[in-house]
């Protein structure tokens, strides 16, 4: 899905990662590959202009709390997020939701993907067509219904041939179920004939839900098609389909960004299970190949709270602050999770499983030998002399030999922190020079 779009960008995250540092020339690399890449997708041209000039200036102006790389990662998601991201969800209440938008847009579909997607959430969907001007219409969504076990409703089954007078029954017949999907019928383009249905149908039944179904490949004209929806019955959601053809799906999200309206879902596939909850901040951190990087960043910035960024600058970096920084590393989840989720992450590393358990192995002796520690020990390790370290060896279960590993390690981290004051480095997130671990990879890592 958007695969093109995706590489591309997943080229451009992975160049910022492996530059050696961030300068003008870096960032104007950044932003040629991100307009190249946004401009095939059919982003419109204004909006691509515009994500270049914020993207050059906060890269260029702003002040790096993360590292540089980080932060031009950090800016890269943020702006991407703001012209491709908007969301919304439906909830998981008893409603009715019509489905409307042009012919061959994927609505019946979407009915069934929908209905499938309110049945595996615990709810009890129900269908009903609305469609009586083709006359395929209602045998491949009767078709579609039987697939997923769910009623469905159309004029046979009521005997009227009024749009209306159908659908009222259909919710009348359903009363029951939890979730009453009504499927429209599409035309060719946006006649008044049509809209004059649709609003006649939404002051009858008063659907909660609105939905428009667009068709990804009309990338940027999807703005125009969703404003006039909005402006005819209200639209409350809009489901993306057929994403997995065409390489404009970047044009109709960023143009749907434009208007009032959200996305809730996109179609995927010809499948009924080929629907998927649009997530945006999961779907640009998947663009841009960074597995989770709002939670990497998240916990980035947790990591530097002020008083320890203080501390640090003073040159004092005690065990303690060593073991928030273990802490917050072990909250980051597996180790070859945190791998991944680095900038480095999208790099082929060839770690194999052996090397991440021997590090993650390692951390968690770290921790266990500073709970052995008194707070004055954590506090001034100095102290700690041949007494203090057979006790605190045979208090967490270790050696001496391993509690010295620590404070060694302890050690080289504080000359790290220490290098922070002279303007060069980070605040670094720790992680130990394990046996087993590849001399590449450990330069990759720093
Ligand atoms: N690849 C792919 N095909 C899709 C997707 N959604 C729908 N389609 C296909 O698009 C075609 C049209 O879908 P329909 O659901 O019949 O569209 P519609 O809006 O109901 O069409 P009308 O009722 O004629 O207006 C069908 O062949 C679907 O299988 C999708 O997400 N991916
Ligand atoms: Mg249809």
């Amino acid at each position: 899905m958007l695969d093109k779009l995706s590489s591309s960008l997943k080229d451009a995250v992975k160049k910022i990662a492996m530059s050696k540092r961030i300068d003008r020339h870096t960032v104007e690399e950044l932003v040629r590959d991100l307009q190249r890449a946004l401009i095939q997708a059919d982003v419109r041209i204004s909006m691509v202009k515009e994500l270049s000039t914020r993207v050059r200036e906060r890269a260029l102006k702003e002040k790096a709390v993360l590292n540089p790389r980080e932060h031009v990662i950090k800016i890269l998601y943020e702006e991407l997020m703001k012209i491709l991201g908007r969301g919304v969800e439906l909830p998981l209440r008893p409603q009715k939701v019509m489905m409307v938008g042009l012919h061959g847009s994927g609505k019946t579909s979407s009915c069934a993907k929908l209905a499938r997607y309110f049945q595996k959430k615990g709810l009890k969907p129900a269908v009903i067509c609305a469609d009586i001007y083709r006359p395929a219409a209602s045998a491949q969504l009767r078709q579609l219904c039987a697939e997923i076990n769910v009623p469905f409703f159309d004029t046979a089954s009521c005997g009227r041939t009024d749009v209306l007078e159908i659908v009222k029954a259909g919710v009348e017949e359903f009363e029951r179920y939890d979730i009453k999907i009504i499927d429209t019928a599409g035309r060719h383009a946006l006649e008044s004939e049509m809209i004059e249905e649709l609003r006649r149908i939404e002051s009858e039944i008063k659907p909660e839900q609105r939905i428009l179904v667009l068709d990804a490949s009309i990338g940027q004209q999807a703005s125009v098609q969703a404003k006039a929806f909005d402006d005819a019955i209200g639209i409350t959601g809009i489901i993306i389909t057929k994403m997995d053809g065409t390489a404009k799906g970047g044009g109709a999200l960023s143009a749907v960004a434009e208007t009032n309206s959200g996305v809730a879902f996109i179609g995927t596939g010809e499948k009924i299970d080929d629907l998927e909850r649009f997530e945006p901040d999961r779907f640009v951190s998947r663009m841009l190949g960074m597995g989770d990087i709002k939670s990497l960043i998240e916990i980035a910035e947790e990591n530097l709270e002020p008083e320890d960024a203080e501390a640090a600058l003073k040159g004092k970096f005690t065990l303690n602050d060593l073991y928030k920084q273990l802490e917050a590393l072990r909250k980051m989840g597996p180790f070859k999770k945190l791998v991944q989720m680095l900038p480095l992450g999208g790099l082929d590393i060839d770690l194999d499983d052996s090397a991440y358990q021997v590090t993650e192995e390692k951390l968690r002796k770290f921790r266990v030998i500073m709970d052995s520690m008194t707070e004055e020990e954590r506090n001034e390790p100095k102290i700690i002399d041949g007494s203090r370290l057979r006790r605190i060896a045979i208090g967490s279960g270790t050696s001496t030999a391993e509690v010295n590993e620590l404070l060694k390690y302890h050690r080289m981290m504080q000359k790290m922190m220490k290098s922070l004051t002279s303007g060069r480095g980070r605040v670094p997130i720790p992680i130990p020079k394990m046996r087993g671990m590849p001399v590449k990879m450990m330069k990759k890592l720093k």
